[in-house]
């Protein structure tokens, strides 16, 4: 059920389903230092190109924190507990992370949401992410959370079926998508991003994907 709070956040959040909301600058006080973290986190991880199981180059660069990272190669998608090209652990999640998930999944209901794992996205313009499921992660009673920095760009938020025509809603910096419930398997992606420059993030947009992977 969403948290009263829900409707109090800000007067641009609105529900995008079932357990799902999307929370209209829920992130905002806090974006510059989320992205002066994600620098800090790339000095240590660089963000990478990784490749489809097709071997195709994806267009988005991603990096993860956390206690598991999620990854894609020849051999597919999956969470590992290392990073495979050096062999160490991921670098851990930064509080001021885990306190923001938890903020959010709490505001559409979901309590004590205990995230493993934080995929972070890099958008430059041009780059996007066709329409998928976030299917693999093992426990799917958890929500996820994501949160939307830098540039705008277009969230496509379709059905449970890949034929249904996505609904178009614009995320901007600050902007945390959380989703859930009967919600969870919804085919979901973002629009080719378009040129542009934000003063925290310059010509990119990021975000990061809170995940209970197990
Ligand atoms: C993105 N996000 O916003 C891509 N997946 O850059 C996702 O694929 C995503 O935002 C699951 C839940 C939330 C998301
Ligand atoms: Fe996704």
């Amino acid at each position: 059920m969403m948290h009263p709070d829900f409707f109090e956040t800000d007067r641009h959040s609105i529900q995008l389903g079932a357990g799902a909301a999307l929370l209209g600058g829920f992130a905002k006080d806090i974006g510059q230092d989320l992205i002066r973290h994600i620098h800090d986190l790339s000095a240590h991880t660089p963000f990478r190109h990784m490749e489809t199981r097709g071997g195709k180059r994806m267009s988005v660069a991603m990096l993860n924190c956390g206690q598991f990272g999620w990854i894609s190669d020849r051999s597919g998608y999956r969470y590992t507990a290392l990073n495979p090209l050096t062999g160490k652990a991921w670098s851990a999640l930064p509080p001021l992370f885990l306190d923001l998930a938890t903020r959010a999944a709490d505001v559409v209901g979901f309590r004590d949401f205990l995230p493993d794992a934080c995929l972070i996205n890099r958008y430059q313009p041009g780059a996007r992410l066709s329409l998928h499921q976030d299917m693999d992660e093992q426990d799917r009673t958890a929500p996820i959370v994501s949160v939307s920095l830098g540039l705008p760009a277009i969230f496509l938020w379709g059905g449970t079926q890949r034929t249904v025509r996505p609904v178009r809603h614009q995320v901007f910096h600050g902007d945390v998508a959380v989703w859930g419930g009967t919600s969870r398997m919804i085919f979901h992606g973002i629009d080719a991003l378009k040129n542009g420059y934000h003063p925290a993030a310059g010509h990119f947009r990021f975000n990061l994907t809170f995940r209970k992977t197990r």
